[in-house]
């Protein structure tokens, strides 16, 4: 009996510790680092926004038409990111704009937005880094960031689970 009591213990114990292993993979998007919006690249600044810094920055929103309905998202244009992150508008020196954005999500999905596009006196393309949609976070397995690229015509570059924006450039 007191063998039997033993073996059970032994094998609550084993459980448990595997049921943590399992449970303890920071693999899903409510892990700490999930919120994490890393700037990185060709920035004078590079950056670990949290989520409550995106909050602290100047907020946009951009209404999307989804499956027949209006869903309205809210953040932070890509450019205000950058321009937090010390990349300036660049007009005059033309080299910025041979610069690109290369945003990774945390699935390995990529997506290019040109700095010419990005940019407010350029293409204005209103590219933004949304953290809620309809007032609320954002739906499971789709944030807690995701681009939102109002002007495209298709939702191809609204990178989910966004993870990095990294300023890269044609020239070397
Ligand atoms: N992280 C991530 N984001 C992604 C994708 C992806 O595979 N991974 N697919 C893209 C493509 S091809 C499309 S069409 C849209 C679909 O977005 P929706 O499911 O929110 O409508 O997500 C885009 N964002
Ligand atoms: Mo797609």
């Amino acid at each position: 009996m007191k063998r039997l009591m033993t073996l059970v213990a032994v094998c609550a114990i084993a459980g448990a510790l595997s049921a943590r292993l399992v449970h303890g993979q920071p693999a899903n998007s409510q892990d700490s680092s999930a919120g994490t919006l890393i700037v990185s690249g060709h920035v004078p600044q590079p950056l670990r926004l949290s989520l409550s810094d995106l909050r602290s920055l100047p907020r946009t929103t951009a209404t999307a038409q989804e499956r027949g309905r209006t869903m309205t998202y809210e953040g932070v244009l890509v450019a205000e990111v950058l321009k937090k992150a010390g990349v300036g508008d660049g007009h005059g020196h033309g080299s910025s704009l041979a610069g690109f954005v290369v945003a990774t999500a945390r699935d390995g999905y990529q997506v290019v937005f040109s700095m010419g596009e990005l940019d407010p006196a350029l293409g204005d393309s209103q590219v933004m880094v949304a953290d809620t949609l309809d007032a609320k976070p954002l739906p499971d397995g789709t944030g807690p960031l995701r681009i939102v690229a109002p002007k495209d015509g298709h939702g191809s570059r609204g990178v989910r689970t966004l993870e990095r924006l990294e300023l890269m450039s044609v020239k070397h």
